[in-house]
């Protein structure tokens, strides 16, 4: 017997979301790329960090190529998470990323999203032209969500068990789903007891932080849960090492892996995904909407 498994969509109405100067329709899935300006980024092995301006010019040549490609959001961090990965001060932080935000806001027509948890790059960035805080600390640190708050930007907070020195050190849950759903009721009552209203904020699992290949599979195939809370979710896949393991593949091999799980996220309901590969990313996108949207 065939079963038929319907997944929901927001109507027009509902997904409307203003980033900075700039509203996006989140009935339609939108890709953001990622411009990493640290120097050990995982996945593209830190080739935009050489001397600082070096790092502008490299920065701003992939930020051209990923609006042309049809990037909706360029995701621009200063502190690499990747599992291991040192901490980086609040000044070097500043000093990555807000000239490449200031250089994109001034030549390119996207949204701009500032990848980090301090409050000073918080507040800077949007000062910079930001329409979109990234918080893969789910604005945990101290002084990070009164910062949020008076930008009056929106906010993707991210799931992570524990921080990025330890998080892949045996991470256990009751129930994945579950026990994320349980977190991010208490950081959206904390957000807006805070002064960051619930039409302000996008939710976002954190594939790969303090998760298992398990947990991330699991957390793929049942994101639709996550996505019936009712708040816009982006997922964050894109050569990640859960893609890695099952494909075996190293890094720069990851593409194809990356696309099937875009897709399948999409499908399940989220409305952003934050990749490396834009442009093919994009064509993955169109085409999956172009079959949701079949009558
Ligand atoms: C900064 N960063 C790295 N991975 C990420 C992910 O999966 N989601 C979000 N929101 N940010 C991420």
């Amino acid at each position: 017997m065939l079963t038929t498994v319907t997944y929901r969509v927001p109507t027009k109405r509902e997904a409307k979301m203003l980033f900075g100067d700039k509203w996006l329709d989140l009935t339609e899935p939108h890709v953001m790329g990622v411009v990493n300006v640290t120097p050990d980024s995982f996945s593209d092995g830190g080739s935009l960090f050489a001397s600082q301006s070096l790092c502008l010019d490299a920065a701003m040549v992939r930020a051209r190529a990923m609006v042309a490609e049809g990037a909706s959001f360029l995701d621009i961090g200063g502190e690499s998470t990747r599992p291991g990965a040192d901490s980086v001060s609040v000044q070097q932080e500043l000093d990555r990323v807000i000239p490449v935000i200031e250089a994109i806001r001034a030549s390119l027509d996207v949204v701009v999203s500032v990848d980090t948890s301090t409050p000073q790059v918080i507040t800077a960035a949007a000062k910079a032209g930001a329409g979109l805080i990234n918080d893969v600390r789910a604005l945990g640190r101290s002084g990070a969500l009164q910062a949020a708050a008076d930008t009056q930007l929106p906010v993707c907070l991210m799931h992570m068990q524990g921080d990025p020195k330890t998080m892949q050190d045996n991470p256990i849950y009751d129930s994945i789903v579950g026990d994320i759903g349980l977190y991010f009721d208490d950081r959206v009552k904390q957000c807006s007891l805070g002064g960051i209203p619930v039409d302000r904020i996008l939710i976002d699992p954190g594939f790969g932080f303090g998760k298992t290949l398990d947990h991330n599979l699991q957390l793929l195939k049942q994101l639709d849960q996550l996505v019936s809370k009712g708040l816009p979710v982006l997922v964050g896949m894109s050569r990640k090492s859960m893609i890695g393991s099952v494909l075996d593949r190293p890094v720069d091999e990851r593409l194809y892996g990356g696309l099937a799980v875009s897709v399948m996220a999409y499908e399940r309901g989220a409305r952003i995904v934050r990749v490396h590969d834009v442009g093919p990313t994009v064509d993955s996108l169109r085409m999956a909407h172009a079959v949701m949207m079949s009558v």
